[in-house]
């Protein structure tokens, strides 16, 4: 499946309001940049997300690995969204059954549900995973793991077209996919990962594949840059360096 439309077009067309919201801020800031801050210190995280937040729509977090978490640090990542506007996407991959999700979205020391804008689940599990997150929070908006990034991932051909199937029938809270490029319809939001300037991997199965070839030729919509920029001697101009390589192949590919 593949479409042509612009975001000011795909805006109405997203029945889910967080992703909504996403667009009006990848439109607003000409960033359709995520950054996976993959840190294990509060410092690290609250000081990633004051550099590379002018030039992100969304920062991606692990909170579990952050060994330092508490409540003041939430709140200070909260206030940084607010202020740059980005959303907080939590990469928790959810994928029990729904009675246990929401328990884990809901409690243990990270209540993800109070402060994070977009969570993800796996749809091995069948559609109460879905379910749980939905009932849990009506302000968070949820992507499935359509694809992954990794070396012999089981995430193809029948399983990805599962997970379609399931963000349709979950329209009001599902609002898009993490998969390697746009996968089907324009009333849903791609999400990439695995993606840095230099092409190649890591020694743990991570591909990683262009800015150029991710939203341009696979027509994906946001790119998740993590250690392509997390490692990089200035984090603030390898942001914007990639919030522009992104931007740019975006733009090329609508054709303005
Ligand atoms: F679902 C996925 C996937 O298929 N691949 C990924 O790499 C998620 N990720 C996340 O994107 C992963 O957990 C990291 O947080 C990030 C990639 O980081 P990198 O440093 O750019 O490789």
């Amino acid at each position: 499946a593949s479409h042509n439309l612009s975001f000011e077009q795909r805006l109405s067309m997203i029945r889910n309001k967080v992703g909504r919201r996403l667009l009006e801020i990848v439109l607003k800031k000409q960033s359709n940049l995520a950054v996976a801050a993959d840190v294990t210190t509060s410092q690290e995280l609250l000081s990633i997300a004051s550099q590379v937040g002018p030039h992100i729509c969304v920062l991606k977090t692990h909170v579990d690995i952050i060994e330092d978490w508490n409540e003041t640090v939430c709140e200070q990542l909260v206030h940084l969204a607010k202020s740059h506007q980005f959303l907080i996407f939590e990469d928790r991959k959810f994928a029990d059954i729904g009675n246990t999700v929401e328990l884990q979205f809901t409690g243990g020391i990270f209540h993800i549900s109070q402060w994070a804008d977009i969570v993800n689940a796996h749809i091995i599990a069948g559609p109460g995973t879905i379910q749980a997150l939905r009932k849990a929070s009506e302000h968070c908006g949820i992507l499935l793991l359509a694809q992954m990034s990794s070396k012999g991932n089981l995430a193809v051909e029948e399983y990805t077209q599962k997970a379609i199937q399931f963000a349709k029938q979950y329209e009001d809270a599902v609002f898009g996919f993490i998969s390697m490029g746009c996968i089907g319809e324009p009333n849903f939001i791609y999400f990439t990962p695995g993606v840095k300037l230099e092409k190649g991997g890591d020694s743990l199965g991570q591909q990683y594949t262009d800015p150029k070839t991710v939203i341009g030729i696979q027509k994906s919509d946001i790119a998740i840059v993590g250690r392509g920029i997390i490692h990089a001697s200035d984090r603030k101009e390898a942001a914007l360096t990639y919030q522009k390589a992104c931007w740019d192949a975006y733009v090329q590919r609508i054709g303005k």
